[in-house]
């Protein structure tokens, strides 16, 4: 990609030429936290001790973090003085209405309501419009959202295209709705309250959907008088996708093709903990006034006052600033470039990943680094843990741990997708600590001995991905 303003003039060097410029971070770096490696050794033991569960590892015990994006942005130097400028008030507070500004202006929805974070607002969205009985579909499941959902009564049906559980297509638009089962499921259910659609869809592999399908989705449930719900957690990332790889969008900017894209829902909810670059914060809006009445009063019971949601003045304002630098072209090119640069270096060395590489991670492939494992020995968490072993960098499974038992008949779900995600926190690593964790996953690729597996040995009713623990085979 080119330097903006720069024509693409191929360079010269001695023998040969450049295909492209480079381009690098529209920042530099102004405070750094150390951080320190460990032994063999030590790892071997820090991993016993977590239960061969990535969750549990102490961070000061990981070398490369790679957990997820989630809350574990670098702010910025703007973001930094916005804190200062914290009003603490209990009602009314300024930051608030900085806040409110930034989402209407950029994301186009008349009603905010702060949460402490994104599932705060999945719980008040699906207390305020699901009933028991209904059917709620969606592109593909998100853990948080769905147990929301589930709680409150309903049924997700994933209506996702079929390329999005299959890791090898190179769909560009792997997190469209297939509307053909989206008619199917509008036709067949008792009442379904809202389309949950998400962008980008961080279990099919950080993948987006493009702004065709967001406006035939939008018509399609206009015609059956079904609201439409986003998913806006990753939509920047999403919009940057929609400028790069859907014809008609290339001279648009982030910022105008996410207004025109959350313009075809009704509402949103909102983990600020990732595009918004802000460490704790989120939100729900709404367009319908007595929607946003009954969610203002419900807020009030799970989150505070509903014009703080659980967060403080500064952490308000630090999102309010998190919004608007969020949707710079120049900062969308090197967070989703800096992804596309690790994903490539896997691609080169043979690593069977997900492709398209995604917005906000690479996914390992867990099935193709173990073809022989069964998905009750937990590939993905299996290699989570070698992964650790290896280097100390941290990594998370996204696969049948994740997608946890059927509500109704108790068993495992088995989704096709058996993966590890390697998740770039935003404007915190360099590109050498791209390469580090580049090799280390070759390292374990290559390593003749493959593991058995695990077995899980403690398993918590709720999410039990996060604090469940296994123990070898
Ligand atoms: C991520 C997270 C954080 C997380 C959540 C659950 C399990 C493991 C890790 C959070 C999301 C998300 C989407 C698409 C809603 C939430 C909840 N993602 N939608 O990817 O990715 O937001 O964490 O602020 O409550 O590591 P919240």
């Amino acid at each position: 990609m080119n330097p903006p303003d720069t024509p693409p003039e191929p360079l010269r060097t001695t023998g040969q030429q450049l295909r492209r410029r480079s381009w690098a971070e529209p920042w530099k770096i102004k405070m750094v936290e150390p951080i320190k490696r460990t032994t063999p050794g030590q790892r071997a033991a820090s991993l016993r001790d977590a239960g061969y569960n990535t969750f549990l590892l102490r961070s000061e015990d990981v070398y490369i973090d790679l957990l997820t994006d989630s809350g574990t942005s670098a702010m910025s130097d703007w973001q930094w003085a916005g804190i200062m400028l914290g009003d603490e008030a209990y009602a009314g507070s300024k930051n608030f209405y900085h806040l409110e500004d930034a989402v209407r202006r950029h994301y186009g929805y008349r009603h905010l309501i702060p949460t402490h974070q994104g599932r705060g607002a999945e719980h008040i969205l699906s207390q305020i419009m699901i009933q028991p009985g209904d059917t709620v579909p969606g592109n593909m499941y998100f853990t948080t959202t769905r147990y929301h959902q589930e709680h409150a009564g309903a049924r997700f049906e994933d209506v996702i295209i079929d390329e999005a559980h299959d890791p090898t297509s190179p769909h560009p638009f792997k997190g469209d709705v297939d509307l053909a089962k989206l008619e199917r499921v509008l036709a067949a259910a008792k009442r379904v309250p809202y389309v949950s659609l998400a962008a980008t869809v961080n279990m099919a592999g950080g993948q987006p959907v493009s702004m065709a399908n967001a406006r035939a989705v939008r018509e399609l449930c206009l015609r059956r008088g079904v609201p439409v719900m986003l998913d806006a957690t990753r939509a920047v990332e999403n919009a940057w996708f929609i400028k790069t790889r859907e014809p008609g969008h290339s001279a648009r900017s982030c910022a105008e093709i996410l207004r025109e894209f959350c313009s075809y829902t009704d509402g949103c909810t909102m983990s600020g903990k990732k595009d918004a670059l802000v460490n704790i914060g989120g939100w729900l809006s709404l367009n319908d006034d007595a929607l946003a009445d009954r969610a203002r009063n419900l807020v009030v019971v799970y989150e505070g006052l509903h014009t703080y949601g659980g967060m403080s003045g500064r952490d308000m304002e630090a999102m309010a600033r998190g919004i608007v630098e969020s949707v710079e072209d120049e900062h969308m090119r090197a967070r989703v470039g800096q992804v596309e640069y690790l994903g490539e270096l896997l691609e080169a060395y043979g690593v069977p990943i997900v492709v398209p590489i995604g917005g906000h991670a690479v996914y390992l492939d867990a099935r193709r680094f173990y073809p022989d494992m069964p998905q009750d020995n937990f590939p993905a968490q299996t290699l989570a843990a070698e992964l650790y072993l290896d280097a100390g960098v941290r990594a998370m499974e996204r696969g049948i741990v994740s997608a946890g038992r059927d509500r109704a008949t108790g068993r495992h779900h088995y989704p096709k997708l058996e993966l590890v995600r390697l998740t770039i926190p935003r404007r915190v690593y360099t590109q050498a600590h791209m390469d580090v964790v580049a090799e280390s996953v070759l390292a374990v690729h290559q390593r003749p001995d493959k593991p058995r597996g695990l077995r899980m040995v403690y398993e918590p009713e709720h999410l039990r991905f996060f604090q469940a623990r296994f123990e070898p085979l």
